[in-house]
């Protein structure tokens, strides 16, 4: 099996940050091309900075790191330091970074990208507001039919919202955005909060990560150890979802995860359930399915396989 070709679209946030040392520590699967980082969990000056901690802390000071939109499409920005701190990776102590950023915006990057390789081969992973990719299908529709597969974190439906009732974070920041991705006809597979709820890292799930004894092992179980404090209070639980990695994990083991192809509508007009990923799980409307919506996942299996990985970093 070659690597898959992905870009990863993000605004790290301690998931974010896991799902990408996922990403780096399994080049059998997986070829990133690149970051292209987005305004989200935190302003782009602070994601387009902590790409590049994560790149450092991988050993991939090579890999070329994009700055993208700062805003999305037609509304205010929302962050969400009450989760992730102020500096969106709050916990460990990491440096600053060294490597530069890319002088090329996260759009072109993409746009580029999608044209030079051969049709079907890359896949896309956003996972944070869909503003950048949004952008570039506006500006570029021919890239739409090149995409092999977009795989995303967002949305929720049986779980409802986390930032309002209704809507999960990165859809509501940006739903218009939202609304052109999943009406681009590029395959989509979605993440939302009804399978991330399931990715819960337990206090022994943490206590392996540290155990690896490696600067990538602690410092997940640092983050995880900050942003679980939000979560257990909020919901609950025995510990924090790690949202994002679930994308990273599908790419190299699917039959870890199983849903269903449903139509997925974006609502961007009542302020009330705006971003609400309206998703025909029961085949009522008649609309035609445009993604594979997840909502289980074999949680030991995950981990197993993020603790392994991880080990390489
Ligand atoms: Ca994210």
């Amino acid at each position: 099996m070659t690597a898959r070709k992905i870009i990863i679209d993000t605004d790290p946030g301690q998931d974010d940050a896991v799902a990408i040392l996922l990403a780096l520590a399994s080049p059998e699967e997986i070829d990133v091309l690149g970051l292209t980082c987005v305004a989200g969990n935190v302003p782009l000056e602070l994601t387009a900075k902590n790409a590049r901690i994560i790149c450092e802390l991988a050993g991939r000071s090579d890999l070329p790191v994009f700055a993208g939109c700062d805003r999305p499409l037609g509304r205010d920005l929302v962050t969400a330091e009450h989760v992730h701190g102020k500096t969106g990776l709050d916990g460990p102590d990491l440096p600053d970074p060294v490597m530069p950023l890319q002088e090329k915006h996260s759009v072109d990057f993409i746009i580029d990208t999608l044209r030079e390789q051969p049709g079907g081969t890359v896949t896309l992973c956003p996972l944070g507001p869909l503003t950048n990719i949004a952008t570039a299908l506006q500006r570029a529709p021919d890239i739409a039919g090149k995409i092999r597969e977009i795989v995303l974190m967002g949305g929720a439906y049986f779980e409802v919202g986390n930032i309002t009732p209704a809507a999960e974070f990165n859809i509501y920041v940006d739903p218009q955005a939202a609304e052109i991705v999943f009406k681009c006809g590029a395959p989509i597979v979605v993440m939302p909060l009804d399978v991330t709820h399931k990715a819960l890292v337990t206090a022994a799930r943490n206590d392996a990560f540290r155990a690896l004894g490696t600067p990538a092992g602690i410092a997940v179980a640092q983050m995880t150890d900050f942003f679980e404090r939000f979560d257990k209070a909020k919901y609950g639980s025995a510990g924090a979802p790690l949202h994002d990695p679930c994308v990273t994990a599908y790419l190299i083991r699917p039959d870890l995860f199983s849903g269903r192809h449903v139509n997925v509508e974006i609502e961007t007009t009542s302020e009330l359930t705006m971003g609400m990923t309206v998703a025909d799980w029961w085949g009522v409307t008649g609309r035609d399915p445009n993604a594979l919506f997840v909502g289980d996942l074999d949680a030991e299996g995950f981990f197993e396989l993020l603790t392994d990985r991880l080990s390489r970093l």
